[in-house]
């Protein structure tokens, strides 16, 4: 069974053997945490990202889905990038956000990675209210089968860490 474990703070500190990115289609960096994730880990990973656009993913990657880059000079052996959904009042778009956790997850699964961190996706520039996205993040993370030994959910201040404690006494 997979441990979910909660930290606090900068997710390009923590040592894991993949990194999930809250990206964009477009997966040429942004802010928020695809900022910080580039700029920690360096050209390689905007090259590597560069590449796959020209080659399988002329279109972007689709909010939901998730790839995998070199991590560059991060401590991290692999970043997982996915695409989470712009949050809306008026359309449910839960089954998105919940396929960006279990598809990472997946794919961390593919490469071998024992340990993985997420960012609270979609919680930032893209609107998601903080308390459901904890919720999303654990119940589409407890739900997926995977050799993965453990997944770290990063909060970047209190309010997340502590949304992610309630999610996981919830969930
Ligand atoms: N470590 C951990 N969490 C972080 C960090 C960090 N260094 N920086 C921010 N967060 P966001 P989104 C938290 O906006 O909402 C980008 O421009 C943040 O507080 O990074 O999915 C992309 O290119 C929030 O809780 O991602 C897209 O255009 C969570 O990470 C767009 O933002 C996600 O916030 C994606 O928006």
């Amino acid at each position: 069974m997979t441990a979910l474990d909660i930290a606090h703070g900068d997710i390009t500190t923590i040592a894991v053997d993949a990194i999930v990115n809250a990206a964009n289609s477009s997966l040429l960096g942004g802010g928020g945490v695809d900022g910080a994730i580039h700029s920690a880990g360096g050209p390689e990973v905007l090259e590597a990202c560069r590449e796959l656009r020209a080659t399988q993913l002329p279109d972007g990657l689709t909010p939901g889905r998730a790839v995998a880059t070199t991590a560059g000079r991060l401590p991290a052996r692999w970043v997982i990038h996915t695409v989470g959904p712009v949050w809306s009042r008026n359309e449910d778009r839960s089954h998105i956000l919940e396929a960006a956790y279990r598809n990472s997850l997946l794919v961390a699964h593919d490469l071998g990675a024992r340990t993985v961190s997420f960012p609270l996706i979609s919680a930032g520039i893209y609107g998601w209210p903080v308390d459901d996205a904890a919720l999303r993040a654990v119940t589409a993370l407890r739900g997926t089968q995977t050799s993965v030994e453990t997944v770290v959910l990063v909060g970047y201040d209190l309010a997340a860490v502590d949304a992610l404690r309630r999610a996981v006494a919830q969930a």
